[in-house]
């Protein structure tokens, strides 16, 4: 069965996600792509195929001959057009995050819980990726002992324009961080302190987190949009047994006037092309099947991700240890997973 698309955004990710729907996963149909900018959407949708795009984003959510949505328009766009999808009964595949705002995430929660089922498969791709994967799959097995801590490492080359703010490394990028540890470690955030080295120029400086988990475990998050060199993503468990760590992989080495070097990709897409293939063939298969998926974040991922993002900007501005008071879990999104 083919499961037919419509993509709503066609910036870097909204791209991404068209070449990764038309060259990289089989079953997928993009019937069409929509862009606030025409040019953008035509120019994207010519290079891989898609006979219609739009201007309009809701008019494609309630297409007929269209199964399902991907969302990859800016992130206070990303609730709206979730609801509308849940409106109308078809699965999402939202980017991250599912809102900057708090009450859009419950709004979210809140029609899912109304229809009775998920929708929304939040873009949290890094469960997806290999490096995580053996991670969580040591932990599990309980080769290096009971987890102690976790750190983690996000550099991005530069942030992506000025309209990207200092909060934006806590709302934005680090996301992926919080989710990722309570995927792997399989506990929640429960508290938070962050700090910030000055930078000698006005571009975004670094923030470092410190958390700890409701099982006393630290995780620790460094969180860099301006390192300058290369798109650099590194973790690592510290057991009570042992440790086990991934940087970012080497896919060659040059060698040459007497020295070794190797490459960095320049943003994200390289590094976990991989973790996004297998989330978006996941996708597919929660269209077809109506079952969501295993390992996938759903939208109370995405809010929990929110709710940590939140407490985290409140601890950087106010220098303190600052409490994550943790939700109750309604009974939709209750399974056991972190
Ligand atoms: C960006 O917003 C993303 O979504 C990427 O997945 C992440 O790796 C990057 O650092 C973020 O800034």
């Amino acid at each position: 069965m083919t499961t037919r698309l419509a993509i709503i955004g066609a910036g870097i990710m909204g791209a991404d996600h068209a070449r990764i729907f038309a060259e990289d996963v089989s079953g997928a149909e993009i019937k069409v792509l929509c862009d606030a900018d025409a040019g953008r959407a035509a120019e994207v949708a010519e290079r891989f195929g898609i006979a219609e795009t739009t201007t309009d984003a809701m008019a494609p959510i309630e297409r007929d001959d269209v199964d399902a949505v991907v969302i990859a328009s800016p992130d206070p766009t990303h609730a709206p057009l979730s609801l509308a999808c849940i409106d109308v009964q078809k699965p999402v595949l939202c980017e991250k995050p599912l809102s900057p705002d708090l009450d859009e995430c419950r709004k979210v929660l809140d029609a899912e819980q109304s229809a009775g089922r998920r929708f929304v498969q939040v873009g949290f791709m890094r469960r997806y990726d290999p490096s995580y994967e053996a991670l969580k799959g040591a932990l599990d097995r309980g080769d290096i002992g009971r987890a102690l801590m976790m750190h983690n490492l996000h550099r991005n080359m530069e942030s992506p324009g000025a309209w990207f703010t200092g909060e934006m490394a806590i709302t934005n990028s680090a996301p992926h961080e919080y989710d990722v540890a309570r995927y792997v470690l399989g506990s929640e955030l429960v508290s938070v302190s962050a700090l910030q080295p000055k930078r000698s120029d006005d571009m975004v400086a670094p923030v470092v987190m410190n958390f700890e988990t409701a099982d006393a475990q630290l995780v620790t998050v460094e969180v860099n949009n301006n390192a300058a060199y290369g798109y650099d993503v590194r973790g690592e468990l510290i057991g009570e047994k042992g440790s086990m760590d991934f940087g970012t992989p080497i896919w060659s080495r040059t060698h040459a006037n007497l020295a070794a070097t190797d490459g960095y990709d320049p943003d994200w897409r390289g590094r976990f092309f991989e973790a996004y293939r297998r989330q978006n063939k996941a996708f597919l298969e929660f269209c077809r099947t109506g079952i969501f998926p295993t390992i996938a974040s759903d939208a109370w991922d995405g809010y929990l991700a929110t709710l940590v993002a939140r407490t985290a900007a409140e601890a950087l501005a106010s220098g303190r240890r600052e409490e994550i008071k943790q939700p109750k879990r309604p009974a939709l999104y209750e399974g056991g997973r972190a």
